[in-house]
């Protein structure tokens, strides 16, 4: 081989060689040489405090959706404002009432305590929601890791790509392919609202001037209405009282969020919408038939192409040292 073939050889190689450094990809046990005990601390202490708090499962699972679908899974809505940026996701309208952020510092920093600057924000939030959800007896999942963490975060985004309560099928459908997940994950992952709770403000137009003429959502059936009232008072000032959204069995993953939903009982009107179209529809009365024979497994692997979102990887983004705040 001439030096110019070897040139003309070697390059292309090469070439290949960086394209695919570059599309480096999530692996499992990516702190497997880095930092051995990573996941076994993340479990420990996800575990600590879901013992004793077990509502905080929910807030755990939303806040990793809400990271995942603004701006890719890179742990942007952990990040506090700052005189630098005053408007971070955590300020925008759906964050308001996120919560669990003090297992998210905790576990940070028992990893910053064993391997600093090894373990990303990201990694640690995909992983605790993952662990949080099994403590509570719910579906496990892998969850590959190598994400890093990102330095953006914008109020603006967030408003704009966090799916609306308010939201028709539609307009969901379309939140969710934005992503890259599919109408079956839209409803599967819906199924999150097994558990945890939502604010009475939210609904109180569904409950008391739908239309602005002082009526109630007729799709909402009458009798949970008339529930719900009792519960939740007009009182737009009230930021505080808040309902189940699965009603029958608040505090257990399993499927009676969706009987909740063919019931007309689904809290917000993105639940109720879950309804009006045939694929989305079709789950709904499968799981309802079948006791749930499909959703522990459906939403695992939901969750794992969830938690792939728009990942930071490589040379991408950096480790944060503290999870409220870029480097
Ligand atoms: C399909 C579009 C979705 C909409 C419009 C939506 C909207 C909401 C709203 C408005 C709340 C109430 C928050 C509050 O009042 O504190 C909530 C709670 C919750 N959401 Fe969603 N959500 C959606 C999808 C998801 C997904 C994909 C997941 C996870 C896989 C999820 C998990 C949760 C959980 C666990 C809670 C309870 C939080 C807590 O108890 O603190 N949601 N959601
Ligand atoms: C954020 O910063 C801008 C520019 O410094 C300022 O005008 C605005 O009032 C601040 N907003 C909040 C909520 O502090
Ligand atoms: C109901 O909605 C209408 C139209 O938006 C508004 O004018 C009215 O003040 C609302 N009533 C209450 C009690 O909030
Ligand atoms: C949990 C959290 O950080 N919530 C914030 C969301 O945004 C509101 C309004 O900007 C803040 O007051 C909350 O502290």
């Amino acid at each position: 081989m001439s030096a110019g073939q070897k040139i003309t050889f070697v390059l292309p190689v090469l070439a290949m060689v960086l394209i695919v450094a570059n599309a480096e990809v999530l692996t499992l046990g990516y702190y497997k040489c880095s930092c051995p005990d990573a996941e076994k601390i993340v479990q420990r202490v996800t575990e600590q405090y879901i013992t004793h708090v077990p509502s905080l499962a929910a807030g755990l699972l939303r806040m990793n959706f809400h990271d995942c679908i603004v701006r890719g899974c890179d742990g942007s809505v952990l990040l506090k404002p700052t005189p630098a940026n005053n408007q971070t996701e955590v300020t925008a309208i759906p964050n308001t009432t996120l919560r669990g952020f003090e297992i998210i510092d905790a576990i940070k920093k028992a990893l910053e305590d064993k391997c600093p600057g090894i373990v990303s924000c990201a990694d640690i939030l995909a992983l605790a929601a993952r662990d949080a959800i099994q403590t509570i007896n719910g579906p496990w999942w892998e969850v590959p890791t190598g994400r890093k963490d990102g330095r953006v975060s914008l109020a603006s985004e967030a408003n704009a790509n966090i799916p609306s309560p308010f939201a028709d099928i539609t307009t969901l459908k379309q939140n969710f392919a934005a992503v890259g997940l599919t109408t079956k994950d839209l409803v599967v992952l819906s199924g999150g609202h097994t558990i945890g709770i939502g604010h009475c403000f939210i609904i109180l137009n569904r409950l008391y001037n739908f239309t602005g003429k002082g009526d109630t959502d007729p799709s909402l059936a009458p009798s949970y209405a008339a529930w719900l009232k009792t519960r939740c008072k007009p009182n737009p000032s009230d930021l505080q009282t808040f309902v189940f959204m699965d009603r029958i069995t608040p505090k257990v993953f399993d499927e009676k969020y969706f009987t909740m939903v063919t019931q007309n009982r689904g809290l917000f009107q993105s639940d109720a919408a879950l309804l009006s179209d045939p694929e989305t529809n079709n789950y709904l009365e499968l799981q309802v038939k079948t006791q749930g024979s499909t959703f522990a497994k459906d939403f695992a692997e939901s969750m794992v192409k969830m938690i792939q979102i728009g990942v930071l990887t490589g040379s991408q983004g950096e480790i944060r040292k503290n999870c409220g705040f870029v480097n």
